[in-house]
């Protein structure tokens, strides 16, 4: 599997840093939607899901986290530390986050709107959805 992680250019200068992402030029889709989480609970690992047709940028823009990708067959673990790294996350396949540092926020830069029907949350659905994609 390989890991698409795009680092982005800070425009640094004595008064500090500023990432600016644009639409098809940093970011390799149309951005629809942008969300966050922070304060997630000591612990916790979210995810355990894949998307039918989402694709994402997550890029943790404060504190760090880490990123278990599973394609079906194979899984990743990315750790997530910079503000200026964005980790691409394609359609069908299975994320969970996890280890995520008490200051951590990571924000999403997604392809489309909320839609829950694109959301595949049980394991073996996820593996038998992988395998009729091959075969088709
Ligand atoms: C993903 C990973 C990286 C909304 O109302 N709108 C939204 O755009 C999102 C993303 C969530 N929600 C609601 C739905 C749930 O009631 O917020 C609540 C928490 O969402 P969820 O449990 O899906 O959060 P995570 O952290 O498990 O997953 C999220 C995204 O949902 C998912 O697309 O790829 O982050």
């Amino acid at each position: 599997m390989q890991v698409v992680k795009y680092m982005f250019q800070p425009h640094g200068d004595d008064r500090g840093q500023l990432v600016a992402l644009e639409e098809f030029k940093d970011i390799p889709f149309k951005i629809k939607r942008v969300y966050y989480m922070y304060d997630t609970a000591e612990g916790v690992t979210r995810g355990y899901h894949a998307h039918k047709s989402l694709e994402q940028i997550l890029i943790c823009i404060h504190g760090s986290c880490k990123i278990r990708l599973d394609n079906g067959t194979e899984k990743k673990i990315v750790p997530l530390e910079k503000p200026y790294e964005g980790l691409y996350v394609s359609n069908v396949m299975w994320r969970e986050m996890f280890d995520f540092s008490p200051d951590a926020v990571l924000m999403v830069l997604a392809s489309e709107l909320y839609d829950e029907s694109d959301y595949i949350r049980d394991y073996d659905e996820f593996l038998e959805f992988v395998n009729s994609n091959k075969e088709a």
